[in-house]
């Protein structure tokens, strides 16, 4: 099967093809140029290059004449073999050659001796035996009958060809099973059948041919597609007609290798160098604090003479964590803090802490935190998160409970004897009699990192497209992990942080801000 680039090679193999004909035709074309040799012979080699390294497959290059005498195709087949390609196919033309559906009848043969020199010059240097040389005559195309095209397809196979290609411009297979049946078996045989293509391919295994090439065909399906989809768009000036009908950008990424990069940098860069994101959830207003927010949600509000959310961004800079995405929703104009990037959940108010986190998954990296946006804590809390290995960890304060939000039941409770044993999350409840045990509370800090990306941008999508969804919040998350069995590690503090939810702890967030609280809540 054709291909001509990398892309188009991984999709071939993709399809099950057990090899790939590197086409003198598509490689021209998809430069833009004609398949006159304007492309030149190292330009093709280092586009073979990106498709040796797309595949796993054989590539059988179109090396027209051989881009020269035997001298220039000892040389190519020296580079193809550097390169990795499995063979070349040579065609009894002359330099530079035309296509062989135009002006067929003109195009001029090499002569017959030349181009056995050239088969046996190719063969000669070639240091790997399986490296083939298929020869190609042309002696259909340009209507020199039968009798040349077997007489020369006999001379090429005593010069050393590992397989003769006897090509035909007929819309019938006569020509090419006429010629089969003279040769009779005598040494592999390759068609082209690119006119004839209504022959079942069975007639030409019975034919007894050894190959056979859909020499054009990835090239002439993304022509038409490209074609379709550049003009709608033009037309239409829009995207929205398309999307849908062209291949996601997901898959882009796929056929790249994409994931093979993401765990060989989980593999090679130091965790701490990992590419981070945070995503800041601060998109209500803030219950319980009605009087206050009048103009401006809590995160705005001033404690210890700056913005509850500045405290927060200051916190997660001294820990290098410098892409700051932070949703908001309500009074979103009065939100001004340096240095993030702002993300607006315009349906906040009947949306819940899901549907704004979904509003940042595409600035979702390596490595994720997930804070909430009314959260203070001491620097240690997210310098020992961010040293917890593992794909989803959350934090859970195991000081005494006294509040019913968010209470957590653990695999294991806080031991600091054991220090370092792995704990995972059972369950994350709004009420203490929702749980059979009762190790914590989870304190809004949630990370995710390698797979974990994946595990939760997925877990996130699939409660997002139930009805339910639309009002859920970080908790709902948490269990839809654990209840798909993901493990979920628990890193515990104790203490050392708090929330800001009424006109109380706004107080106690000026004191802990200040150092004179530990806020144990
Ligand atoms: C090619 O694919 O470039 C070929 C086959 O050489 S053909 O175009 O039929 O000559
Ligand atoms: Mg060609």
């Amino acid at each position: 099967m054709e291909a001509h680039n990398g892309l188009s090679a991984r999709i071939v193999e993709e399809a099950g093809f057990s090899g790939i004909w590197a086409s003198g035709l598509a490689l021209s074309a998809q430069f833009g140029v004609r398949d006159n040799n304007e492309a030149s012979w190292t330009q093709v080699v280092d586009m073979l290059e990106f498709m040796v390294d797309a595949t796993n497959i054989p590539i059988l290059l179109d090396g027209d004449t051989g881009y020269g005498n035997f001298n220039n195709l000892r040389r190519l087949v020296r580079k193809l073999e550097q390169r990795g390609v499995a063979g070349v196919c040579i065609e009894d033309k002359i330099f530079p050659k035309n296509n062989s559906f135009l002006q067929s009848e003109k195009q001029p043969l090499a002569e017959m001796e030349e181009f056995c020199g050239k088969i046996r010059a190719g063969k000669d240097s070639r240091q790997d035996p399986d490296f083939c040389l298929v020869a190609r005559t042309e002696a259909l195309i340009a209507g020199w009958g039968q009798e040349e095209a077997l007489r020369r397809a006999e001379a090429y196979r005593q010069a050393g060809a590992d397989a003769i290609l006897i090509h035909s411009r007929s819309n019938r297979p006569d020509e090419v099973l006429a010629f089969a049946e003279a040769w009779d078996n005598r040494h592999p045989l390759v068609i082209v059948p690119t006119k004839y293509y209504s022959t079942p391919t069975e007639v030409f295994r019975k034919a007894g041919f050894s190959l056979v090439i859909w020499a054009n065909h990835t090239l002439r399906a993304s022509i038409k597609a490209m074609q379709q989809t550049a003009k709608e768009i033009h037309t239409t000036q829009t995207l929205v007609r398309v999307e849908d009908r062209i291949a996601p950008l997901k898959e882009v990424f796929r056929l790249q290798g994409a994931d093979e990069l993401e765990a060989a940098e989980a593999r090679y860069t130091p965790q701490g160098k990992q590419s981070s994101s945070v995503v800041v959830l601060a998109a209500t207003r803030g219950r319980g604090l009605e009087s206050l927010t009048e103009t401006r949600p809590k995160g705005m509000l001033p404690v210890a003479g700056k913005p509850l959310l500045s405290h927060l961004v200051d916190a997660l800079k001294a820990e290098e964590m410098h892409r700051i995405h932070v949703v908001v929703g309500y009074r979103p104009e009065s939100v001004e803090l340096n240095g993030v990037t702002l993300v607006e959940n315009e349906r906040y108010e009947a949306t819940g802490e899901l549907a704004s986190l979904a509003c940042a998954t595409e600035h979702f990296d390596q490595e994720t935190l997930v804070v909430y946006g009314d959260l203070l804590f001491r620097s240690y809390v997210l310098r020992d998160l961010l040293a917890v290995p593992g794909e989803i960890v959350v934090v859970v304060d195991s000081g005494p409970v006294e509040e019913s939000r968010d209470v957590v039941s653990c695999s294991e409770k806080d031991d600091r004897s054991v220090f370092g044993e792995a704990v995972t999350l059972r369950k994350i409840a709004q009420s203490r009699h929702e749980l059979e045990t009762v190790e914590g509370r989870f304190v809004g800090l949630l990370l995710f990192r390698g797979k974990g990306r994946e595990i939760v941008s997925e877990t996130l999508e699939a409660i997002l497209s139930q009805e339910s969804g639309a009002t859920a919040g970080l908790p709902h998350l948490l269990n839809a992990l654990v209840e798909n069995g993901h493990r979920v590690l628990v890193h515990y503090i104790h203490g050392h942080w708090m929330d800001v939810n009424t006109l109380q702890d706004l107080n106690r967030a000026e004191d802990f801000e200040r150092g004179w609280s530990h806020a144990v809540r």
